[in-house]
């Protein structure tokens, strides 16, 4: 695909998406999310780690509001079913592990797209925006499921009525993302860690994701029954046998994804 609205590199196992429309913040237009869904359905099927992030001082502003103001009277329901979920889906079951490095301003369904990704890693003077509100509409994107799990109904009811802007160090205080992290180390930061993930156990992150993700929905004996299956994958691994060998010969482990 020609990519127009975002790039798209990869080296060392690692897929980088950025987000490419500085202009506005990368505002997620139609053309952004249909490229999206491309390269992360793409990365699947390759890379060992996914990063989204952000080019300029935004993140992601959401929904193209400029766009929104073209289509006249515009059918949400059927942008959102048709162009937001697949993404958030190709997102959420990615095989691969996904790190959200939120450079700035991640705000409405751009907030949203990060907390979809397995791991947030944002700087410390970039922020988060359920901005649903000030325009008139309920979060969407995901988020009404997301954050009450992250952090609770009580937090997830004032940052949406209030679309108060949540500071990246609230937002790793709260639960919403992984790490805050100072400006100046931020770029080194996240690059080490999806390094650390591209360099990773693949079979294992894949099995992880699974087993997390599903606990919400699953009692604790179905839990207790897809570890065992996911376990029973990736002891017949390549890199559990690496991972043994290595802890045995006191050396560290070098993973191949298989
Ligand atoms: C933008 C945008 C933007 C276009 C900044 N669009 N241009 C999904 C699907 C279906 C239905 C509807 O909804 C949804 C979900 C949603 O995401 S709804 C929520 C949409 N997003 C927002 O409401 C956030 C709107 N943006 C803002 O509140 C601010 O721009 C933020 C907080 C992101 C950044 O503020 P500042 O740092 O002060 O920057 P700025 O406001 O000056 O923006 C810079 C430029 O980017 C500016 O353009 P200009 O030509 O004046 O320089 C903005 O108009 C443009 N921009 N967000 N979403």
């Amino acid at each position: 695909m020609d990519y127009r609205t975002i790039r798209v590199e990869e080296q060392g196992g690692l897929c980088r998406v950025t987000l490419a429309r500085p202009e506005v913040m990368n505002a997620l237009s139609s053309r952004m999310r249909e490229e999206l869904l491309h390269a992360v359905t793409e990365a699947g099927t390759r890379a060992r780690a996914l990063v989204l992030t952000g080019e300029g001082r935004g993140f992601c502003s959401g929904q193209d509001l400029g766009d929104a103001r073209a289509l006249g009277v515009p059918d949400f329901e059927r942008i959102l079913r048709e162009e937001y979920e697949p993404l958030l889906r190709a997102i959420a079951h990615c095989p691969l592990p996904t790190l959200a490095a939120v450079n700035g301003v991640a705000a409405g369904a751009g907030a949203n797209l990060a907390l979809a990704c397995d791991v947030v890693i944002a700087a410390e003077s970039a922020g988060f925006i359920q901005a649903f509100t000030r325009i008139g509409l309920i979060p969407d994107a995901g988020g009404t499921w997301t954050l009450p799990r992250q952090i609770g109904l009580a937090r997830s009811m004032g940052a949406t009525l209030f679309a108060d802007r949540i500071s990246a160090a609230d937002a790793a205080r709260w639960g919403m993302i992984y790490e805050a992290v100072p400006d100046e180390a931020f770029e080194a930061r996240w690059q080490a860690r999806a390094a650390h993930l591209a360099e990773g156990p693949t079979e294992a992150y894949r099995g992880l994701k699974q087993a997390l993700r599903a606990s919400f929905d699953n009692s604790f004996e179905e839990q207790l029954a897809l570890e065992a299956r996911l376990q029973g994958q990736c002891g017949a691994s390549a890199d559990f046998l690496e991972g043994v060998t290595a802890f045995l010969e006191k050396r560290p482990a070098t993973f191949s994804g298989r």
